[in-house]
């Protein structure tokens, strides 16, 4: 997609303004940090995080906002939430969402501050451009409709990076070499036949990996670099206890510093499928508890691989990972995570 950052330009309007207010107001020490327990701590978080985050473009992009009003419970507030961005300023409004700040910006709304205890969704989206962006939510006690010097501002900030480096990279052979007509295995077509050209009958670029003996495993076709063992509590089993939800698996991720490396996230869904093995073998409907003649659909000599710990009650398919891309199901709008059991497994 290409940068907009220029086009930008020519709108320096109130939103701008409003911007340059926010460090005026930085400037004379009247932004009051939201660690004032008794003042009123609006709170904005981006995929459940506080902190920097970095995305690659197709990642899904939740942002949430809370607030305890704290003293200021009850008092006429201008609530705010804007974006600055490649693109220029956007502001939300509710309930009708973003809008491109033109020359009026108007606050998300207007009333008295009371807490917003559940976090309310303001924004999902994936795709987003490439560019560094910061998301803002504030409330000023001087409700006027605009964010004027001298307006007492409590309000909380988050960075984030949006990257293009999850989304090309060449596709990785997947190891299949049977054939299939639309009902069973049959001996692969030859050209001109039904079914003919299939994976098996392509070799591409075939799977091969790095073992940087650091914990870490680099992927010589795509370039990235993975966590080698989902070992997450580094006991040296792989077992239930490993397993995470999926926010402790997001959060688990960032605070990562397997290998020395301080920037691990969660694979996108496309990443993770990079990995996969189709040479692998479904243990579907098989009974017992015996692993050992299964055959997993990623490369179990370069990394480290458990089915389901059936000790511990679980089933040998429950050895799933997570990725970054949710599935988003459109009834009553509720979010399902794509693997709503054990999660695991990072990316570099
Ligand atoms: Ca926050
Ligand atoms: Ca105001
Ligand atoms: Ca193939
Ligand atoms: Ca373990």
């Amino acid at each position: 997609m290409e940068s907009t950052r220029s086009k930008s330009k020519p709108y320096v309007t109130s939103v701008n303004v409003m911007a340059a207010l926010f460090f005026v107001l930085l400037l004379l020490g009247q932004f009051y940090s939201h660690s004032w327990a008794v003042s009123a701590a609006p709170d904005i978080k981006v995929n459940g995080m506080d902190n920097t985050v970095t995305l690659a473009s197709e990642n899904t992009l939740t942002m949430t906002v809370e607030l305890n009003a704290g003293e200021q419970t009850g008092e006429a507030a201008d609530w705010w939430i804007v974006a600055d961005t490649p693109m220029g300023w956007y502001c939300y409004e509710y309930p009708n969402g973003w809008y491109f700040g033109g020359d009026s910006i108007r606050p998300a709304y207007q009333g008295s501050l009371f807490n917003l205890t559940e976090p309310m969704d303001v924004l999902c989206v994936s795709g987003l451009p490439v560019g560094n962006y910061a998301f803002y939510f504030g409330v000023d006690m001087n409700m006027n409709g605009a964010l004027t010097g001298g307006d007492a501002l409590y309000y909380d900030g988050i960075e984030v990076n949006i990257s293009a480096s999850g989304g090309s990279f060449p596709v990785v052979d997947t190891g299949q070499t049977n054939c299939y007509d639309d009902m069973a295995e049959i001996d692969c077509p030859v050209a001109g036949e039904s079914f003919y050209g299939q994976d098996a009958q392509y070799s591409g670029n075939q799977p091969s990996y790095a073992d940087n003996g650091d914990g870490t495993v680099t992927d010589n076709v795509t370039g990235l670099m993975w966590q080698q063992s989902p070992d997450t509590d580094g006991d040296g089993d792989i077992d239930a206890a490993d397993k995470l939800s999926y926010d402790e698996a997001v959060a688990g991720a960032s605070s990562q510093t397997t290998g020395g490396y301080s920037d691990w996230r969660l694979p996108t869904i496309k990443e993770l499928y990079s990995l996969i093995l189709f040479s692998g073998v479904d243990p579907s409907g098989y009974d017992g508890t015996d692993t050992s003649g299964l055959i997993p659909f990623i490369d179990d000599d370069t990394f480290d691989f458990a089915y389901g710990d059936t000790s511990s009650g679980e089933r040998i398919i429950d050895a799933q990972y997570a990725s970054s891309n949710l599935y988003v199901e459109h009834r009553g709008r509720q979010w399902r995570h794509p693997l709503r059991r054990q999660l695991r497994g990072w990316s570099h």
